[in-house]
């Protein structure tokens, strides 16, 4: 059968009434015309962003780009978020969660990884030397071992000092925009147009130990589909995963929708559907003209740009 044009789509699907979503999300006024190519990472990773940069030009790759983005917050022990320095869980183990996409589809995740400084290298190893998309825990922390990865401490004197401060009280209640969030998710197209995206976390400071956030799960924290465009979350995890957001971001861009209108559309299911009294998402997302977009249920979510013209941080547009 023949496939049907990007048009003939998007008139069939309104035909079909997915009209009802497409007016939800009206406002164009931060569709941001982006160039190719870019790349665009949650919150303040100028940093991420700028390694990335100088990977792509240097080698022209867009996956080891967002890979070398990500490493950077994962090597920080002043970034709290993310990799080593990450903040503890409530027995005072560091545990990371990561993953990566490529333009084919190919995946890699680690979650529950322990000991080792960049997840998202092991999880590219996942990726590229297993049969399988996830590794987690003990299984995890041995194929990194057998891939050459070295084992270390990950906890910081300075995480370690604030975990037994917290324990004074152990009141475990995850805050909006939770102490300048850094988990980085990281996403990019070449100048071909090719995508690939990152993500990586210590997930949620405190958290229970064996919590999984949305971050290593392939369409909840990340998803990239070369045909359409990439998406990546952050925030509060639970929210996330309950809607695979990443993924719907992508399927509404399929539909028809800009990036921002499909991170909006995203915020706007969680929105409607769970209680987010307290608790903040964003997403960011790009198609494959370069062209990107954001969006977040609470003011304070930041993302940062990088193109030919440099690197900016942009504030999304938020539903409250
Ligand atoms: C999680 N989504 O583990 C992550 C946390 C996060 O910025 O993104 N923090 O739920």
């Amino acid at each position: 059968m023949k496939k049907p044009s990007r048009r003939q789509f998007i008139n069939t699907s309104l035909a079909l009434g997915a009209g009802a979503f497409l007016n939800s999300c009206q406002s164009t006024k931060t569709v941001e015309s982006g160039q190719l190519p870019i790349i665009i990472s949650t919150w303040n990773n100028v940093q991420a962003n700028n390694a990335a940069w100088e990977t792509l030009t240097e080698k022209g790759n867009i996956l080891d780009a967002v890979e070398a983005g990500a490493r950077v917050p994962e090597a920080d022990p002043a970034d709290q978020s993310v990799g080593y320095g990450g903040r503890p869980d409530r027995e005072g183990n560091v545990t990371l969660d990561a993953c990566i996409m490529d333009k084919d589809g190919n995946c890699g995740a680690v979650t529950f990884l322990q000991h080792i400084k960049h997840p998202i290298s092991v999880a590219r190893k996942v990726m590229e030397e297993t049969p399988h998309v996830m590794l987690s825990g003990a299984g995890a922390l041995e194929f990194a071992l057998e891939q050459g990865f070295e084992k270390q401490d990950l906890l910081t004197e300075k995480s370690k000092q604030e975990y037994i401060k917290w324990l004074e009280t152990a009141e475990y209640k995850p805050k909006v925009n939770i102490e300048l969030h850094d988990t980085i998710g990281i996403i990019g197209a070449d100048s071909n147009g090719d995508l690939s995206g990152a993500c990586t976390t210590s997930g949620l400071a405190y958290k229970m130990p064996g919590r999984v956030g949305d971050s290593p799960i392939i369409g909840a924290g990340l998803f990239v589909d070369n045909e359409v465009g990439s998406a990546v979350a952050t925030g509060m995890g639970e929210l996330v995963m309950r809607s695979v957001g990443s993924f719907l971001v992508v399927e509404l861009m399929r539909q028809g929708l800009s990036p921002y209108e499909a991170c909006k559309e995203a915020v706007m299911r969680i929105v409607r559907r769970q209680d987010t009294a307290e608790l903040q998402v964003g997403y960011i997302a790009m198609n494959k003209d370069g062209t990107y977009g954001a969006y977040s249920i609470k003011p304070g979510f930041v993302f940062a740009v990088t193109d030919e013209n440099g690197t900016i941080v942009k504030d999304a547009e938020s539903y409250e």
